[in-house]
């Protein structure tokens, strides 16, 4: 998964620049910032509907300027009141990175992190790059607070990077070195069609590339001025009205295939069902198991929305790095089966494998 090392690689990208450094050497036309601030409206108001307080979101907002301030205050209240304990390391340090970005103090929460840091080790040392991304997001929150306590627990984290066997090196952006130097501004300007599309609807994939899209960095969240309370209403480019989704119905060829565990439980069943065009894919899943009991899924709620943690009655599990991965043709997702539109006849693949 070469777009997921990818985004380590962004992150650890960003932790090795300095908020010093020259602005951006690109940025948002203003006569295109109404469509930035379009995609922020939409993330701010997911905020109060939502049963998952989401610490990235916040972050986003408070860098970005917050529009919503009553979706601020929910948020920034429902995340201090949050309880650590089912939380991964990546997740606390979100929320305490969200936390300073509101300039509340995240209390105890830090030397939680700053332990849970000390005593962490890699479940081996030709982990998949992912596996680094929680504990990376870690180093940056533990930088941000105690510099000091926090440069041998870095070091040694950069260490265990170095020996380990991925395919990266912790100061380059890209897996491979780009045979061309990099267009900033090429970079924005096919964000912003893809945001004209209304590509960016999910409130997670909006909060991590709104800070950009602004000129910051999860560097610049300890920069952050709390000013007092006054609502500013943003200016706003509509999207274009969705294209008219007519009664008919695609049909849709889902195969979900367990090649991994014991014999009896091998399996490889295909169905056909037809939902109605523009449905998400989510749609597909539910009708497949409301036809054949084979097709029965299970799903969990994350940052991203809903991801299918089982089917058939098998589950992902984190110790063995088992996951149901999605494939149209042979093509992997680049979306949840929440957001995902499938197309007529297309042939979806919930193959369970490892990461
Ligand atoms: C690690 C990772 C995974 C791991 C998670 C397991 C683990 N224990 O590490 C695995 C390999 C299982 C995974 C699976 C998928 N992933 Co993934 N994943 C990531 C990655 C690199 C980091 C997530 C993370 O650790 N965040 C930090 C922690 C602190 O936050 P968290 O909220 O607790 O993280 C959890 C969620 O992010 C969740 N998760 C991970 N991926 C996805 C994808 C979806 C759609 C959902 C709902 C949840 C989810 O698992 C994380 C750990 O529990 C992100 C990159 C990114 N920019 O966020 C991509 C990312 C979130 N994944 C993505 C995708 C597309 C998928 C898949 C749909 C791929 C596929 N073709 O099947 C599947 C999910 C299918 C399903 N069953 O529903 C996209 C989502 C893009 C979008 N616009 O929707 C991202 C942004 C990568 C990318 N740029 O393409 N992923
Ligand atoms: C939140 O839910 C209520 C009730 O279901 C609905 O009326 C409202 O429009 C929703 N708000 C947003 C921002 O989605
Ligand atoms: C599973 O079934 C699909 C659809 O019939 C087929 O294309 C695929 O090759 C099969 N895979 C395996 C591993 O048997
Ligand atoms: C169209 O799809 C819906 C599900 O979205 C399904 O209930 C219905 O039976 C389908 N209609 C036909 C004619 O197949
Ligand atoms: C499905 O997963 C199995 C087990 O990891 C793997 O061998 C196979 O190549 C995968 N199939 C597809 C189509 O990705």
């Amino acid at each position: 998964m070469a777009r997921a090392a990818l985004q380590l690689l962004t992150l650890l990208w960003a932790v090795t620049r300095t908020s010093t450094q020259t602005q951006s050497s690109c940025s948002v036309p203003s006569a295109k910032q109404p469509w930035v601030n379009g995609i922020q409206v939409i993330m701010e108001d997911s905020v109060i509907n939502s049963t998952f307080p989401n610490p990235s979101i916040l972050i986003a907002m408070n860098l970005a300027g917050a529009y919503n301030l009553e979706a601020q205050k929910l948020l920034t209240f429902d995340l201090m009141a949050s309880d650590t304990a089912g939380l991964t390391t990546g997740q606390l340090a979100l929320t305490i990175m969200a936390l300073i970005s509101s300039c509340r103090d995240p209390g105890d929460k830090i030397s939680t992190l700053q332990t849970q840091m000390e005593d962490w080790t890699p479940s081996s040392l030709d982990s998949y790059a992912s596996t680094f991304y929680g504990p990376s997001l870690a180093i940056l929150a533990l930088c941000q607070n105690h510099p000091e306590t926090a440069l041998p627990i870095a070091a040694r984290f950069a260490k265990v990077l170095l020996a380990s066997s991925s395919p990266f090196d912790a100061l380059s952006v890209t897996p491979e070195r780009p045979n061309k130097e990099w267009d900033c501004q090429q970079t924005v300007d096919t964000i912003l069609d893809e945001i004209k599309e209304g590509k960016f609807q999910n409130p997670m994939s909006i909060a991590q590339i709104l800070p950009s899209l602004k000129g910051k960095t999860y560097l610049d969240v300890p920069q952050v001025s709390c000013s007092p309370d006054q609502e500013v209403k943003p200016t706003q480019s509509d999207f274009p009205s969705p294209v008219p989704t007519s009664a008919s119905n695609i049909t849709v060829v889902y195969t979900i295939s367990n090649q991994l565990r014991g014999v009896e439980l091998l399996f490889n069943v295909t169905i056909s069902v037809s939902v109605k065009k523009g449905s998400v894919l989510l749609v597909v899943l539910e009708e497949a198991q409301r036809r054949n009991p084979k097709f029965k899924f299970e799903t969990t709620m994350t940052s991203w929305g809903l991801q299918v943690s089982s089917i058939n009655n098998i589950a992902g599990n984190v110790n063995d790095k088992t996951y149901w991965q999605f494939l149209s043709g042979k093509t992997p997702l680049i979306e949840g089966v929440a957001d995902y539109i499938p197309f007529n006849r297309e042939h979806i693949t919930a193959n369970f494998t490892q990461y």
